[in-house]
Protein backbone atom coordinates (compact mmCIF):
# COMPACT_ATOMS: atom_id res chain seq x y z
CA UNK A 1 0.00 0.00 0.00
CA UNK A 2 1.73 3.22 -0.93
CA UNK A 3 0.46 7.18 -1.44
CA UNK A 4 -0.45 8.10 -4.71
CA UNK A 5 -1.55 10.93 -6.95
CA UNK A 6 -3.83 10.38 -9.98
CA UNK A 7 -6.08 12.27 -12.51
CA UNK A 8 -9.53 10.87 -12.49
CA UNK A 9 -11.73 10.80 -15.60
CA UNK A 10 -13.32 14.18 -14.72
CA UNK A 11 -9.75 15.57 -14.87
CA UNK A 12 -9.50 16.36 -11.16
CA UNK A 13 -6.11 15.69 -9.35
CA UNK A 14 -6.97 12.99 -6.20
CA UNK A 15 -4.41 11.91 -3.67
CA UNK A 16 -5.50 8.37 -1.83
CA UNK A 17 -3.74 4.54 -1.57
CA UNK A 18 -2.10 2.76 -4.03
CA UNK A 19 -3.05 -1.23 -2.96
CA UNK A 20 -2.37 -3.07 -6.19
CA UNK A 21 -5.59 -3.83 -7.89
CA UNK A 22 -7.38 -0.55 -5.68
CA UNK A 23 -6.79 2.60 -5.49
CA UNK A 24 -8.64 4.68 -2.36
CA UNK A 25 -9.04 8.64 -1.97
CA UNK A 26 -7.88 10.27 1.14
CA UNK A 27 -9.41 12.82 2.90
CA UNK A 28 -6.41 15.55 1.45
CA UNK A 29 -6.93 17.34 -2.00
CA UNK A 30 -3.52 17.62 -2.46
CA UNK A 31 -0.30 15.70 -1.35
CA UNK A 32 1.28 19.00 0.02
CA UNK A 33 -1.78 18.62 2.73
CA UNK A 34 -1.20 15.36 3.59
CA UNK A 35 2.46 16.55 4.15
CA UNK A 36 1.32 19.68 6.49
CA UNK A 37 0.20 16.98 8.86
CA UNK A 38 2.02 14.71 11.46
CA UNK A 39 3.35 11.18 10.49
CA UNK A 40 0.93 9.81 13.49
CA UNK A 41 -2.27 11.70 11.61
CA UNK A 42 -1.06 10.40 7.97
CA UNK A 43 -0.98 6.86 9.20
CA UNK A 44 -4.18 7.36 10.74
CA UNK A 45 -5.81 8.67 7.98
CA UNK A 46 -4.07 5.75 5.91
CA UNK A 47 -5.09 3.00 7.73
CA UNK A 48 -9.21 4.97 7.38
CA UNK A 49 -8.69 4.44 4.05
CA UNK A 50 -7.70 1.18 3.68
CA UNK A 51 -11.30 -0.09 5.65
CA UNK A 52 -13.46 3.03 4.37
CA UNK A 53 -12.20 4.56 1.38
CA UNK A 54 -13.99 5.13 -1.76
CA UNK A 55 -12.58 2.72 -3.98
CA UNK A 56 -11.26 3.36 -7.95
CA UNK A 57 -9.85 0.98 -10.36
CA UNK A 58 -6.02 2.22 -11.24
CA UNK A 59 -6.91 0.97 -14.94
CA UNK A 60 -9.13 3.89 -15.34
CA UNK A 61 -6.49 6.62 -13.90
CA UNK A 62 -3.47 8.51 -15.27
CA UNK A 63 -1.17 7.97 -12.36
CA UNK A 64 0.72 11.73 -11.85
CA UNK A 65 4.36 12.58 -10.06
CA UNK A 66 4.01 11.85 -6.11
CA UNK A 67 4.52 15.62 -5.26
CA UNK A 68 2.25 18.82 -5.71
CA UNK A 69 1.66 22.33 -3.90
CA UNK A 70 4.85 24.12 -2.31
CA UNK A 71 6.55 20.69 -1.44
CA UNK A 72 10.67 21.15 -2.84
CA UNK A 73 12.70 18.57 -3.75
CA UNK A 74 16.55 18.70 -2.16
CA UNK A 75 19.79 16.17 -2.49
CA UNK A 76 22.17 15.49 -0.48
CA UNK A 77 25.62 14.89 -2.29
CA UNK A 78 29.00 13.12 -1.60
CA UNK A 79 27.40 10.79 1.12
CA UNK A 80 29.27 7.49 -0.42
CA UNK A 81 32.66 6.91 -1.00
CA UNK A 82 31.86 6.09 -4.72
CA UNK A 83 30.40 9.33 -4.86
CA UNK A 84 33.60 11.71 -3.39
CA UNK A 85 36.02 9.16 -5.52
CA UNK A 86 34.43 9.66 -9.01
CA UNK A 87 33.69 13.63 -7.81
CA UNK A 88 37.56 13.53 -7.37
CA UNK A 89 38.72 11.62 -10.88
CA UNK A 90 36.19 13.95 -12.97
CA UNK A 91 37.09 17.31 -11.18
CA UNK A 92 40.03 19.10 -11.08
CA UNK A 93 38.63 20.07 -7.72
CA UNK A 94 39.62 17.06 -5.95
CA UNK A 95 39.94 18.76 -1.94
CA UNK A 96 36.17 20.42 -2.23
CA UNK A 97 34.56 16.72 -2.74
CA UNK A 98 37.05 14.95 0.32
CA UNK A 99 36.56 18.00 2.46
CA UNK A 100 33.12 17.65 2.31
CA UNK A 101 32.57 13.89 2.81
CA UNK A 102 34.30 14.21 6.12
CA UNK A 103 33.01 17.58 7.12
CA UNK A 104 30.07 17.81 9.96
CA UNK A 105 28.09 19.76 7.28
CA UNK A 106 26.61 17.88 4.36
CA UNK A 107 26.32 18.95 0.59
CA UNK A 108 22.53 20.30 0.42
CA UNK A 109 21.48 21.35 -2.78
CA UNK A 110 18.11 22.14 -4.23
CA UNK A 111 16.68 20.10 -6.95
CA UNK A 112 13.61 20.64 -8.03
CA UNK A 113 10.71 22.73 -7.46
CA UNK A 114 7.19 20.24 -7.95
CA UNK A 115 6.38 21.52 -10.85
CA UNK A 116 9.40 20.07 -12.68
CA UNK A 117 9.50 16.83 -11.54
CA UNK A 118 9.06 13.91 -13.57
CA UNK A 119 8.30 10.31 -12.90
CA UNK A 120 8.21 6.46 -14.03
CA UNK A 121 7.54 6.36 -17.60
CA UNK A 122 8.31 10.12 -18.44
CA UNK A 123 11.19 11.10 -20.78
CA UNK A 124 14.60 12.04 -18.63
CA UNK A 125 16.24 15.16 -19.18
CA UNK A 126 19.53 15.42 -20.88
CA UNK A 127 21.44 18.95 -21.11
CA UNK A 128 22.40 19.38 -24.90
CA UNK A 129 25.50 21.68 -23.98
CA UNK A 130 26.87 18.75 -21.77
CA UNK A 131 29.45 16.03 -23.16
CA UNK A 132 29.09 14.02 -19.76
CA UNK A 133 25.61 13.45 -18.32
CA UNK A 134 25.20 10.65 -15.50
CA UNK A 135 21.83 8.85 -14.03
CA UNK A 136 22.53 9.29 -9.64
CA UNK A 137 20.42 6.71 -8.06
CA UNK A 138 19.15 7.49 -5.05
CA UNK A 139 17.08 6.76 -1.78
CA UNK A 140 14.74 10.07 -1.51
CA UNK A 141 13.14 10.73 2.15
CA UNK A 142 10.02 12.17 1.83
CA UNK A 143 9.44 14.74 4.99
CA UNK A 144 6.90 16.48 6.44
CA UNK A 145 6.65 20.21 7.50
CA UNK A 146 7.75 18.94 11.17
CA UNK A 147 11.21 17.15 9.21
CA UNK A 148 9.29 13.43 10.07
CA UNK A 149 10.30 10.74 7.69
CA UNK A 150 6.98 9.91 6.09
CA UNK A 151 7.91 7.74 3.55
CA UNK A 152 10.67 6.89 0.87
CA UNK A 153 10.80 7.23 -3.21
CA UNK A 154 13.14 6.09 -5.78
CA UNK A 155 15.43 9.00 -7.11
CA UNK A 156 17.42 9.93 -10.25
CA UNK A 157 19.13 13.01 -9.75
CA UNK A 158 20.19 13.04 -13.15
CA UNK A 159 23.48 15.31 -13.62
CA UNK A 160 25.50 16.78 -16.13
CA UNK A 161 28.67 15.56 -15.02
CA UNK A 162 30.65 17.79 -17.13
CA UNK A 163 29.35 20.79 -16.16
CA UNK A 164 30.50 20.80 -12.41
CA UNK A 165 33.95 19.13 -13.51
CA UNK A 166 34.80 22.89 -15.13
CA UNK A 167 34.04 24.23 -12.10
CA UNK A 168 31.93 22.83 -8.53
CA UNK A 169 30.18 26.50 -8.75
CA UNK A 170 28.41 25.57 -11.42
CA UNK A 171 26.40 23.08 -9.63
CA UNK A 172 23.17 24.53 -9.80
CA UNK A 173 23.83 24.16 -13.60
CA UNK A 174 24.91 20.64 -13.54
CA UNK A 175 21.60 19.85 -10.85
CA UNK A 176 18.23 21.66 -12.27
CA UNK A 177 17.57 21.30 -16.38
CA UNK A 178 14.00 20.34 -17.98
CA UNK A 179 13.97 16.49 -16.62
CA UNK A 180 16.78 16.16 -14.33
CA UNK A 181 14.41 15.13 -11.46
CA UNK A 182 12.70 11.87 -11.72
CA UNK A 183 10.76 10.55 -8.74
CA UNK A 184 8.80 7.10 -8.32
CA UNK A 185 5.53 7.40 -8.77
CA UNK A 186 4.00 5.91 -5.12
CA UNK A 187 5.15 7.29 -1.61
CA UNK A 188 6.14 4.36 -0.07
CA UNK A 189 5.37 4.55 4.30
CA UNK A 190 8.13 4.72 6.25
CA UNK A 191 6.71 2.58 8.59
CA UNK A 192 6.26 -0.32 6.25
CA UNK A 193 9.79 -0.44 5.51
CA UNK A 194 11.50 -2.91 7.12
CA UNK A 195 15.43 -2.37 7.46
CA UNK A 196 15.80 1.39 5.48
CA UNK A 197 19.48 1.99 6.55
CA UNK A 198 19.92 -1.66 4.14
CA UNK A 199 18.01 -0.93 0.65
CA UNK A 200 19.65 -2.69 -2.57
CA UNK A 201 19.82 -0.11 -5.19
CA UNK A 202 20.62 -0.99 -8.66
CA UNK A 203 20.89 1.17 -11.90
CA UNK A 204 20.57 -0.58 -15.02
CA UNK A 205 21.43 1.72 -18.56
CA UNK A 206 19.94 0.01 -22.01
CA UNK A 207 21.04 1.30 -25.57
CA UNK A 208 18.58 -0.27 -27.72
CA UNK A 209 18.70 -4.15 -26.60
CA UNK A 210 22.43 -3.81 -25.56
CA UNK A 211 22.87 -3.34 -21.69
CA UNK A 212 26.01 -0.14 -21.25
CA UNK A 213 25.42 0.22 -17.63
CA UNK A 214 24.64 -1.56 -14.44
CA UNK A 215 25.75 -0.96 -11.08
CA UNK A 216 24.67 -1.26 -7.39
CA UNK A 217 24.94 -0.83 -3.70
CA UNK A 218 23.56 -0.85 -0.67
CA UNK A 219 22.01 1.63 1.78
CA UNK A 220 24.24 0.58 4.58
CA UNK A 221 27.13 2.51 2.52
CA UNK A 222 26.15 5.60 3.01
CA UNK A 223 28.65 7.66 5.36
CA UNK A 224 25.99 9.68 6.93
CA UNK A 225 22.43 8.88 9.53
CA UNK A 226 19.31 9.82 7.21
CA UNK A 227 18.22 11.95 10.70
CA UNK A 228 21.70 13.69 10.10
CA UNK A 229 20.49 15.13 6.82
CA UNK A 230 17.21 15.83 7.78
CA UNK A 231 18.43 17.90 10.81
CA UNK A 232 20.76 19.82 8.33
CA UNK A 233 18.15 20.46 5.90
CA UNK A 234 15.41 22.15 8.51
CA UNK A 235 18.24 23.73 10.22
CA UNK A 236 18.17 26.90 7.94
CA UNK A 237 14.93 26.21 6.29
CA UNK A 238 11.28 25.53 6.32
CA UNK A 239 8.89 23.70 4.29
CA UNK A 240 5.45 24.05 4.69
CA UNK A 241 4.57 21.67 2.23
CA UNK A 242 7.14 19.21 3.61
CA UNK A 243 9.94 18.20 0.99
CA UNK A 244 11.54 15.42 -0.30
CA UNK A 245 15.31 14.83 0.56
CA UNK A 246 17.21 12.72 -2.24
CA UNK A 247 20.22 10.67 0.29
CA UNK A 248 23.28 10.71 -2.58
CA UNK A 249 24.39 8.30 -5.00
CA UNK A 250 26.66 5.46 -4.37
CA UNK A 251 26.41 4.42 -8.04
CA UNK A 252 28.57 6.36 -10.41
CA UNK A 253 29.37 5.00 -14.00
CA UNK A 254 33.26 5.43 -16.07
CA UNK A 255 33.89 8.80 -16.58
CA UNK A 256 33.01 9.99 -20.22
CA UNK A 257 30.76 6.75 -20.50
CA UNK A 258 27.60 9.15 -19.32
CA UNK A 259 24.10 8.87 -20.98
CA UNK A 260 22.71 9.95 -24.59
CA UNK A 261 19.54 10.42 -25.80
CA UNK A 262 17.24 7.21 -26.55
CA UNK A 263 19.21 5.57 -23.74
CA UNK A 264 16.71 3.57 -20.87
CA UNK A 265 17.58 4.43 -17.56
CA UNK A 266 16.29 1.80 -15.10
CA UNK A 267 16.58 2.54 -11.15
CA UNK A 268 15.31 0.07 -8.35
CA UNK A 269 15.22 -0.33 -4.77
CA UNK A 270 14.31 -2.97 -2.39
CA UNK A 271 10.86 -2.37 -1.09
CA UNK A 272 10.70 1.03 -2.35
CA UNK A 273 9.85 0.55 -6.17
CA UNK A 274 11.52 1.71 -9.76
CA UNK A 275 11.88 4.44 -12.02
CA UNK A 276 12.64 3.72 -15.87
CA UNK A 277 13.08 6.55 -18.02
CA UNK A 278 13.94 7.17 -21.75
CA UNK A 279 16.51 10.04 -21.80
CA UNK A 280 16.47 13.18 -24.35
CA UNK A 281 17.93 16.18 -24.68
CA UNK A 282 14.55 18.07 -26.09
CA UNK A 283 14.03 20.98 -23.97
CA UNK A 284 10.49 20.52 -24.16
CA UNK A 285 10.31 17.44 -21.84
CA UNK A 286 7.30 19.42 -19.59
CA UNK A 287 4.86 19.72 -23.03
CA UNK A 288 1.78 18.24 -22.20
CA UNK A 289 2.62 16.97 -19.03
CA UNK A 290 1.56 20.21 -16.96
CA UNK A 291 -1.98 20.84 -16.41
O1 LIG B 1 28.61 17.60 -5.65
C1 LIG B 1 27.90 17.05 -6.37
C2 LIG B 1 26.64 16.38 -6.04
C3 LIG B 1 26.83 14.98 -5.71
C4 LIG B 1 25.59 14.21 -5.69
O2 LIG B 1 24.53 14.59 -6.15
C5 LIG B 1 25.62 12.86 -5.09
O3 LIG B 1 26.65 12.47 -4.51
O4 LIG B 1 24.64 12.17 -5.21
MG1 LIG C 1 23.06 12.96 -6.41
Amino acid sequence: MKLVRWRASDGTTKVGLHGGDHLSELPFPTMAEVLQHKVADIRRAVEDAMSTGHRVDPADVALLAPVDGRTEVWGAGVTYQRSRSARAEESGFEKVYHDVYDADRPELFFKSAAWRVLTDGDPGGLRPDCTDSVGEPELALVLNRHAEIVGALVCNDLTSRSVEAVNPIYLPQAKVFPGSCLLSTAIVPWWTIDTPEDLLITMTVHRGPEVVFSGETRTSAMRRGYGELVTWLFRGEQFPDGVVLSTGTGIVPPLGQGLRPGDRATVTIDQVGGLSNVMTDNRNVFEGLLT
